[in-house]
């Protein structure tokens, strides 16, 4: 049976919007491709700019070997970022969440445009604005925050907010490959990196990105921030829960969990 991509679109969509767990796809379908699940990925953004919401830009997820271990999906996977997940440091709202998780993220804020196929790290590097610290809020639709590659992929790569620091730095004016990143949860270091734990090179990540939506016949855009993909593991964003990723040159990014 061909794959309904809005049915399963709006599914994902019920889940969210009715905060529980849903079952996997992948355990309700004979096959799931990752055409298909891209295809329901696009549904679903379809359905959340029906409600009047814009995109703010994209991201990539499972680009190191910490969230790859941790999730059990040895792929990188790319979704997108709604403007109405985006906030600053700060409180985060728990209340429309199902069982939230977070972790650091290096953003890039572009100034102009990037269109694959054949872009690479340097090209991502001149088309960035500035490149700051943030915190991703991840919070799968699925049971148990637990997942395949096809299913991830259909649920938008978990996207939930994204908290985005204020301090900003030049592309060029920082070394992305280096640079640390240590991540706390109540005072205590839960992982450190470099930018290098993403595929060998944040920028690079950002540059498999553009190639990807140029397959599809789309591109990132000016003014969008997109996210590498966290270099260390998830961990649960509580009630009361402070989550600070601490970035040399970039200074920290503090989050709050509150119901
Ligand atoms: C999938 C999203 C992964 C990242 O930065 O690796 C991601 C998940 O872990 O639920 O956003
Ligand atoms: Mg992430």
């Amino acid at each position: 049976m061909p794959i309904d991509h809005s049915f399963w679109a709006r599914y994902l969509l019920d889940g969210v919007d009715q905060r529980r767990e849903v079952t996997a796809i992948t355990a309700q379908v004979d096959e799931l491709s990752i055409d298909d699940a891209y295809a329901i990925q696009a549904a679903l953004l379809e359905l959340q700019l029906g409600r009047g919401d814009t995109l703010a830009g994209a991201k990539l997820g499972l680009t190191s070997a910490a969230k790859q271990q941790q999730m059990g999906v040895n792929e990188p996977v790319y979704g997108w970022l709604p403007a109405s997940s985006v906030l600053w440091d700060g409180y985060v709202d728990l209340s429309g969440l199902i069982h939230p998780r977070c972790e650091p993220e290096i953003v890039f804020v572009l100034a102009e445009d990037l269109a694959g196929p054949g872009v690479r790290a340097g090209d991502v590097l001149d088309a960035t604005d500035t490149v700051v610290g943030g915190i991703e809020i991840i919070d799968s639709r699925y049971e148990a925050f637990s997942f395949t590659l096809p299913d991830v992929i259909a649920d938008n790569t978990s996207a939930a907010r994204v908290a985005v620091g204020a301090v900003g730095i030049g592309p060029r004016d920082v070394d992305l490959k280096t640079m640390g990143c240590e991540f706390e949860i109540d005072g205590e270091v839960t992982g450190t990196a470099t930018g290098a734990a993403l595929l060998g090179d944040p920028a690079a990540c950002v540059a498999m990105l553009a190639n990807h939506l140029g397959k599809h016949g789309q591109k990132l855009r000016a003014g969008w921030l997109v996210l590498a993909g966290a270099a260390t593991d998830a961990q649960p964003l509580n009630d009361g829960t402070v989550a600070t990723a601490r970035y040399d040159h970039l200074g920290p990014v503090t989050i709050t969990g509150k119901v």
